[in-house]
């Protein structure tokens, strides 16, 4: 990937925004990406697309820029599920909004009606009282209909709402969890850390991160194959759920590497916990589930790290990975705690 200067971003920027300027599509931060993607030139698959449309003269409309975006920029499903549901949450109070306004209609001839009979009434020579009656009785039963039909089409609106807020929470809890072992995944992680991180220094709590990382975990895969890998992960998995509590956020950071956020506990907690994660590997024997065979014992290698106010997060992730690089080192199977970012001590 090319990163561009100060100069050429420039360049590139108002190249964009006289793009923008020259359509009639609103100037927003994704029509903005496209077209400063266009005039970056890297992404030579958006190039040739954007340069068939405009040589084709086709009308580069909201809906096209949209899908355009889609499909080169929104790569994550939950982008996609977001924009979508938003069009689909914009129809229905279209549509909600045009049922109240019919319903308005019809209260609005309801009310000439009954201003006419009651105009009608104070005449002495007004149809027939039975006339009258009959007219009000069929109004009050087109009112009712048009209330009745009212009241459906807003509980339908409002069970399409319903669904797609429901929708949309399923596609992002989807999107925030790591599809193997079922916790959460790498992008949860950074969340929840910016989180924990403003939550530590607002509150002036300790916050403490485990890295974990299995050991000799190719060998056990090249010895036992990869599906048997794929239970071990998951079994460290449910390891760490079982003893994380509360607000501690256990997760999948990548490949056969766990990390645990524990939010209000200091070094020496967060080392404690870290040794009894350790320790639950020790001797426990890991069984193939279609034959029962037994393969052997893992053991996992575990860095601690607790955070310093003003800290960098990414400062707080490698001190954290020092220490458990530190582990690694000093012959696996153990806990190592970073107590500065200069001098770390060993906690096994
Ligand atoms: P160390 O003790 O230094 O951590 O050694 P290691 O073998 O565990 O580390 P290395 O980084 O050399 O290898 C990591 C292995 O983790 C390689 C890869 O096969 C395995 N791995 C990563 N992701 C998965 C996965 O999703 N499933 C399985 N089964 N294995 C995985
Ligand atoms: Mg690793
Ligand atoms: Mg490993």
């Amino acid at each position: 990937m090319n990163i561009e200067t100060v100069g050429e971003a420039t360049n590139f920027a108002e190249h964009a925004l006289a793009s923008l300027r020259g359509l009639s599509t609103a100037p927003t931060p994704q029509h903005f990406a496209i077209w400063y993607e266009y005039h970056r030139g890297q992404n030579r698959e958006l190039n040739r697309v954007i340069d068939i449309l405009l040589a084709n003269r086709s009308e580069l409309s909201e809906a096209v820029l949209d899908e355009i975006y889609d499909r080169f920029f929104a790569t994550t499903v939950e982008h996609k599920a977001v924009r979508e549901t938003s069009r689909r949450v914009q129809e229905t109070l279209k549509a909600v909004v045009g049922h109240i306004s019919d319903a308005k209609g019809g209260a609005g001839r309801f009310n000439q009606t009954l201003t006419g009979i009651s105009g009608e009434l104070r005449s002495p020579q007004h149809s027939p009282f039975e006339e009258l009656v009959a007219r009000l009785s069929n109004e009050m039963a087109e009112m009712t209909r048009h209330t009745e039909l009212l009241d459906l089409r807003l509980t339908q609106s409002s069970v399409t709402i319903e669904q797609l807020r429901s929708h949309l929470e399923t596609v992002r809890k989807d999107a925030m969890t790591d599809g193997l072992t079922g916790i959460a995944n790498r992008k949860m992680f950074d969340i929840s850390l910016r989180e924990c991180v403003t939550q530590a220094l607002d509150e002036g709590a300790p916050l403490s991160l485990l890295m974990l990382d299995i050991d000799h975990f190719k060998a056990f895969n090249d010895s036992w194959g990869h599906d048997t890998g794929d239970d071990v992960l998951r079994l460290v998995a449910r390891m760490l759920i079982r003893n994380i509590k509360g607000q501690d956020l256990a997760s999948r950071f990548g490949g056969e590497e766990f990390t645990i956020l524990l939010p209000r506990t200091g070094l020496q907690d967060a080392t404690s916990l870290a040794e009894t994660i350790r320790r639950a590997f020790v001797g426990r024997r890991i069984v193939k589930k279609d034959t029962g065979t037994i393969v052997g014992a893992i053991a996992v290698s575990i860095g601690v790290a607790q955070y310093q106010a003003g800290e960098a997060l990414g400062e707080f992730v490698r001190r954290a990975d020092g220490a458990l690089y530190r582990a690694k080192n000093a012959g696996r199977d153990r806990v190592w705690a970073a107590t500065t970012a200069a001098i770390d001590q060993h906690c096994a």
